[in-house]
């Protein structure tokens, strides 16, 4: 739901977000119909999801119970935010996957906020993993800041659900650095002091640093692969930006039948 950095590792490239973003007639998510980050694009198995959060969940449910009746050694990945967690569709999919062990990993990215509304306003658990047990299924709180951490909760989420053991529940621990959407003024609800405590765990420096003790990172190969994705994403704004639109007749197409 919403994720730039999921939907990059599923195939998509820096031209579709563009092309999505801009709303042209090549944009693979909806031919520039739906809002920037609505991602669906069939080549890379990424659904479409709906506006509504949440509706992503059930989605996520029912494609696993497909792939266990199609006898497809499948897993779906889906993610929601902690607000999310609290609409039924959330309990009712989790309900069911547990039930019927399908295999599918739920990745609530908890950034504290859902818009205005801190955590401790939206839940009473301390936190959304807790929520596993009353459904049966393990669930697990990693540092979301860690893509380390992250990629071996989600491998092991993966496995479990290839030996037919059933769905995981991971919360990732994050935090919201911008305010929700360009609507938002975050002034009127969280103190700035906080915000810049919060960016000193940004992902991507402390990633970095990490790469740097490691030894697999220093400043040239970094300005070199800064340089690189520059150019990939100025072409792919370029290409966009030049892209022709939708003709009006397609705003049906997908809408009715055919
Ligand atoms: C069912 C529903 N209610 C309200 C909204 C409006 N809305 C959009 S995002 C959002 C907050 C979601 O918070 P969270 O689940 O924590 O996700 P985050 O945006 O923090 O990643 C709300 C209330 C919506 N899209 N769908
Ligand atoms: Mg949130």
């Amino acid at each position: 739901y919403r994720d730039m950095g999921v939907v990059l590792a599923f195939g998509m490239t820096a031209k579709d977000l563009m092309l999505s973003a801009f709303a042209k007639a090549e944009d693979p998510n909806s031919g520039g119909k739906q809002m920037p980050s609505h991602f669906g694009q069939k080549k890379n198995r990424i659904v479409t999801g709906s506006s509504p959060v949440t509706t992503q969940v059930p989605h996520a449910v029912g494609v696993a119970l497909a792939g266990r009746l199609d006898k497809k050694d499948i897993a779906t990945f889906v993610t929601f935010g902690e607000g999310s967690s609290n609409q039924g569709d959330f309990h009712e999919g989790a309900n069911f996957a547990a039930v019927h062990k399908l295999p599918v990993i739920f990745m609530c990215e908890n950034n504290k906020y859902a818009i205005s509304v801190p955590y401790e306003k939206q839940v009473a658990c301390e936190n959304i993993s807790d929520r596993a047990v009353g459904y049966g299924m393990p669930g697990v709180t990693v540092d979301g800041n860690d893509p380390l951490e992250v990629y071996k909760a989600v491998k092991e989420a993966r496995e479990r659900a290839g030996r037919g053991e059933g769905p995981t529940l991971i919360e990732t621990i994050s935090y919201r650095l911008t305010p929700h959407s360009s609507d938002d003024d975050d002034r009127s609800y969280r103190e700035r002091e906080e915000v810049a405590e919060a960016k000193k765990n940004d992902p991507l420096n402390k990633f970095a640093q990490y790469l740097r003790e490691a030894g697999l990172l220093d400043d040239q190969s970094e300005k070199q692969m800064s340089d690189e994705i520059t150019t990939i994403v100025n072409e792919a704004t370029d290409y966009a930006e030049h892209a022709p639109y939708a003709d009006p007749e397609d705003a049906l197409r997908h809408v009715y039948a055919e």
